[in-house]
């Protein structure tokens, strides 16, 4: 009966390693790991909130706003409708948020739409919110504007569209 109870304990055993392995890969941001929301929306207020975390993580230097840097992520918002933005930083210095509407403006492109002294911005393990109203459909640009992080790569997109439903995209 020893074999048996031995092989037993080897299955048992092994069981338990592909158990580990498991749960080692889905604790480990795989695929399987769910995609954290940056985007919420209710149409009943026309309301939007977007969170911009900067330094998200370590992409392009950690220059990025939730993991996406020059342009990768595109947050659409219909015309008219409000838009809360956390922006958060998760970074070793200073970040702002704010949106504009090309690459070399420092004056934002929508009334409040950037947290307080962007140009000096906040430090880590800061967040700071703003509110502003989505206006004049067309394409604009998520920016930090602390000297140098725009051209760093530090940018995403920013759309506002003439009808339809708020989107984020990736890619
Ligand atoms: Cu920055």
């Amino acid at each position: 009966m020893r074999a048996a109870s031995a092989a037993s304990d080897l299955k048992r055993i092994a069981g338990q390693l592909l158990l580990v392995g498991l749960l080692a890969a889905c604790g480990g941001g795989g695929t399987g790991t769910p995609a954290p929301v940056f985007l919420q929306s209710d149409p009943a207020t026309k309301s939007v909130s977007l969170m911009l975390t900067s330094s998200y993580n370590s992409a392009n230097a950690g220059f990025n706003f939730n993991g996406y840097d020059s342009g990768q992520m595109v947050v659409s918002v219909p015309d008219g409708w409000k838009v809360t933005v956390t922006c958060g930083n998760k970074g070793t210095g200073n970040h702002s948020c704010a949106i504009v509407k090309s690459v070399t403006d420092q004056t934002v492109a929508f009334p409040g739409a950037n947290t307080p002294d962007p140009v000096h911005g906040f430090p880590p393990g800061g967040t700071q919110t703003f509110t502003f109203t989505a206006a004049n459909p067309g394409t604009y640009r998520i920016t930090c504007l602390v000297g140098g992080h725009d051209g760093a790569g530090m940018w995403d997109t920013f759309i506002v569209t003439s009808g339809g439903e708020p989107q984020i995209k990736f890619g």
